[in-house]
């Protein structure tokens, strides 16, 4: 046999082989996304006050991936980027209440086109409907329709979203009982007081009531014998909506993501990745997950270059631990139009790597000013408890006045309040973050305050998608009803 049909005989065994295997068992997948949890607010992350026994034990069962990012830290822009494997700007998705250009594909389009059910059940937060054609399952407290879903043809894969409602405010859902506000301990970046520790108490009694549905999901894959066959990931959504919190900013509290990922015989239980991983790259990892390349999909959206392909890129090998590293960067954005109780326009970009982070406030003449954390309580408390705490009013002011520019050493100061960017000994370190932030606002089309002023024009309010969005509201009002007068 000569070396060139040695060599065309090897590669059809290989493809046929690698084809047979994975068309022998396609993975389903359950992706369980939280809603405004920051990620140090879980056991197995490093608090030992909240109660999270069933996603604790995912992790166990798991690998924890440390370093995901959102590159948005609002529900709607975050949700996007992980279900279309694109950055916001690029896909047009990126002020809060948004939606993707007409035209876009996301992973719920890929597996489907691919043989997959796909569904996706209560938070919705995403739209044109054309873009995400699975089968929305309303409400989060009935699991029924949930195990109709994963066993209606056993013969067919399944992709399934459970999009919780928990802890996203209003806090009055979970065991409130089995936390004390007297007792607990006040994180080093909020300010404490009566008003915090009540908030955070319920806040944590909703992320109880969070790792309740997380245990009865995976009760459900072990009764359904689908534990072998199915990815499980974890992801924490984004920060919380405490002042400082995360939510609405880009400091780790906000953009940092909890991450865990669950895979029988693939993924080594008890593991952990420091490899900086983006929600942008969820759909093509699952993609390679079922032995699809993710580098010939068509998003339906091209970047500035014309580039349809995903921003994001398959980090498969990282979960099988054949690599540590993915990216070099992460990003992310945020945009102050269109929140509720905006005031002036306060854009933000940022870059991150293993350890620095650049901060560009693209508007610092400004106020930066929301209803969510510039308003009511708790920060009404904080600002009275100010008026004789001068270091307490210096943290408050930098909620509503930043400067143009932020660097932090993530190593030696993990919350974000010591800012480097006039340090000389930092200037080069600064400049290479910046080149990186330009290049991918550039690739992304995004061209800062124009964008930022565009973006009511990328709003959903008034559509079709807004339905939904008040109903999968009402369902979680409606849901707290019932379990206030469930609880002790
Ligand atoms: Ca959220």
């Amino acid at each position: 046999m000569s070396r060139l049909s040695r060599l065309l005989l090897m590669t059809w065994l290989c493809l046929v082989l690698t084809d047979g295997l994975f068309a022998a068992e396609r993975p389903n997948f359950l992706l369980i996304v939280a809603d405004d949890l920051c990620w140090r607010d879980l056991g197995f992350t490093g608090n030992r006050e909240v109660h999270t026994p069933n996603i604790d034990r995912l992790r166990s069962e798991g690998m924890y991936l440390q370093s995901m990012f959102t590159p948005a830290t609002t529900c709607s822009p975050s949700r996007h980027a992980l279900y279309t494997g694109l950055y916001c700007v690029r896909a047009g998705a990126y002020p809060n209440h948004t939606r993707a250009y007409d035209g876009t594909r996301s992973m719920f389009t890929h597996f489907k086109e691919r043989g997959y059910r796909v569904a996706l059940q209560n938070k919705t937060h995403v739209g044109p409907p054309a873009t995400f054609p699975y089968e929305h399952i309303r409400g989060e407290d009935d699991l029924p329709p949930t195990r109709a879903f994963m066993t209606r043809d056993r013969g067919q894969p399944w992709l399934f979203v459970f999009a919780s409602s928990n802890p996203h405010g209003p806090w009055t859902r979970g065991p409130q009982d089995r936390y004390d506000p007297a007792k607990l301990t006040v994180p080093p970046y909020l300010h404490d007081n009566a008003v915090t520790r009540q908030q955070l108490a319920a806040y944590y009694a909703e992320i109880t009531q969070l790792d309740e549905q997380v245990g009865e999901l995976m009760k459900l894959l072990e009764e359904t014998q689908q534990v072998q066959n199915t990815l499980v990931m974890f992801v924490s959504e984004q920060g919380s909506s405490f002042p400082y919190g995360g939510k609405w900013s880009v400091y780790d509290n906000g953009i940092r993501v909890a991450t865990v990922v669950r895979w029988p015989g693939k993924v080594k239980p008890g593991s952990a990745s420091e490899a900086l991983v983006q929600y942008v790259d969820v759909p093509p990892t699952f993609l390679a997950a079922t032995g699809i390349d993710p580098a010939g999909i068509d998003t339906g959206c091209p970047d500035a270059r014309g580039n349809r392909g995903f921003d994001g890129r398959s980090f498969l090998d990282v979960l099988l631990a054949r690599s540590d590293r993915l990216r070099d960067y992460v990003f992310s954005q945020h945009t102050t139009v269109g929140i509720n109780g905006y005031g002036e326009p306060y854009p933000m970009r940022a870059v991150r790597d293993g350890r620095y982070k650049l901060i560009r406030n693209l508007a610092p003449q400004n106020t930066y000013s929301i209803n969510g954390i510039h308003k009511g309580e708790p920060i009404t408390s904080w600002q009275a408890d100010a008026a004789h705490d001068p270091k307490l009013a210096a943290r408050i002011e930098w909620l509503f006045r930043r400067p143009a520019e932020e660097l932090y050493d993530l190593e030696t100061d993990p919350y974000e309040m010591k800012n480097l960017a006039a340090d000389p000994r930092f200037a080069e370190i600064k400049a290479r973050l910046g080149q990186q932030l330009d290049a991918w606002m550039a690739q992304q089309g995004d061209k800062g305050m124009e964008t930022e002023l565009k973006a009511t024009s990328r709003q959903n309010r008034g559509v079709q998608e807004d339905s939904q969005d008040q109903s999968a509201a009402t369902t979680k009002s409606k849901a707290k009803d019932k379990a206030r007068k469930k609880a002790p």
